[in-house]
């Protein structure tokens, strides 16, 4: 069966970006789905989650020995707000999407990008976005892993923002 991250190098790649709670608790889940729509990327799966540890743990694994690893799955998952959570499919999209968030850490951000717009912290950057295919693969099944939680769909004047031609 397809990847849940689509065909990478194709128009259907996919990746999840997450709104982090801070950025929730800022209002910014508006100017994250603005940037991407307005780009021409596709949204095919979105939701509010309060996420578990476990699920936060296995999300950030990678970090597991970092020293702020329990106080990113606290902040993550703690409820003070929810993480919003989106798959966004297109054109390169998993590389063009970290680069319209910017650097983790956002003082190292450039200025035009999320971060470098919003954030001046990087334990409060505001938003998360998968950093290769095998990382969107692996996120996409932990945080929209149940059948039809994902939606394929035409959109319109699709034809005006893709071409191969
Ligand atoms: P990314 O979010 O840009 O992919 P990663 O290195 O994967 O960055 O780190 C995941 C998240 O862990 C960051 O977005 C940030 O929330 C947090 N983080 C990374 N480095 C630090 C740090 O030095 N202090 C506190 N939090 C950090
Ligand atoms: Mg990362």
């Amino acid at each position: 069966s397809k990847s849940l991250a689509g065909v990478k190098g194709t128009e259907t790649e996919r990746t999840f970006i997450a709104v982090k709670p801070d950025g929730v608790h800022r209002g910014l889940v508006h100017k994250v789905i603005e940037r991407f729509e307005n780009r021409g990327y596709k949204l095919v799966g979105l939701k509010a989650v309060v996420p578990s540890r476990q699920l936060t743990e296995e999300h950030y694994a990678d970090l597991k020995s970092k020293p702020f690893f329990k106080g990113l799955v606290d902040y993550m998952s703690n409820g003070e707000a929810p993480v919003i959570a989106m798959v966004w499919e297109g054109p390169d999209v998993i590389k063009q999407g970290r680069a319209m968030i910017g650097a983790t850490n956002p003082l190292q951000s450039a200025p035009g990008t999320i971060r470098g717009e919003y954030c001046v912290s990087v334990g409060r950057n505001a938003i998360h976005g998968s950093d290769s295919f095998e990382s969107a693969e692996k996120e996409i099944s932990l945080w929209f892993g149940k059948a039809g939680e994902l939606i394929d769909w035409k959109r319109s004047g699709s034809e005006w923002v893709i071409s191969n031609n």
